[in-house]
């Protein structure tokens, strides 16, 4: 009965995904991932899906981008990656950054209502 329940504790805890599980009981794991702010030009609704979706880089746990404020709120592990590559991929998708400018060739190819120069 015993080894029963440890399997569907175990079972639940993988459906909770194991960052997740890791987050909430490895409190030292917590500390270890840092989230930072940059500002990233962009317009609307589509430019935040490809804005959070570009800055998903591995090591990057979240990604918020406000059309409001037009903050990018990233949520990165030190140890794997950083604000300035994160901002490299997101100005590579057309958005510019506050250190890194979108090129013109990937700029001309954002949709009209993406267009925020
Ligand atoms: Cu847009």
């Amino acid at each position: 009965m015993k080894t029963l329940k440890i399997i569907i504790v175990a079972l639940f805890s993988i459906a909770l995904g194991s960052n997740a599980y890791a987050q909430m009981h490895d409190h030292s794991k917590m500390a270890s991932t840092k989230t930072e702010t940059l500002k990233v030009s962009g317009n609307c609704e589509m430019c935040k899906a490809r804005i959070e979706k570009a800055a998903k880089l591995d090591g990057v746990s979240k990604a918020e981008w406000s059309t409001k404020t037009k903050m990018l709120s990233v949520t990165f592990d030190p140890a794997k990656t950083n604000l300035e590559q994160v901002g490299k991929k997101v100005a590579a998708a057309g958005h510019d950054t506050e250190k890194v400018k979108a090129t013109d060739a990937v700029y001309d190819k954002l949709p009209g209502c993406c267009k925020y120069r």
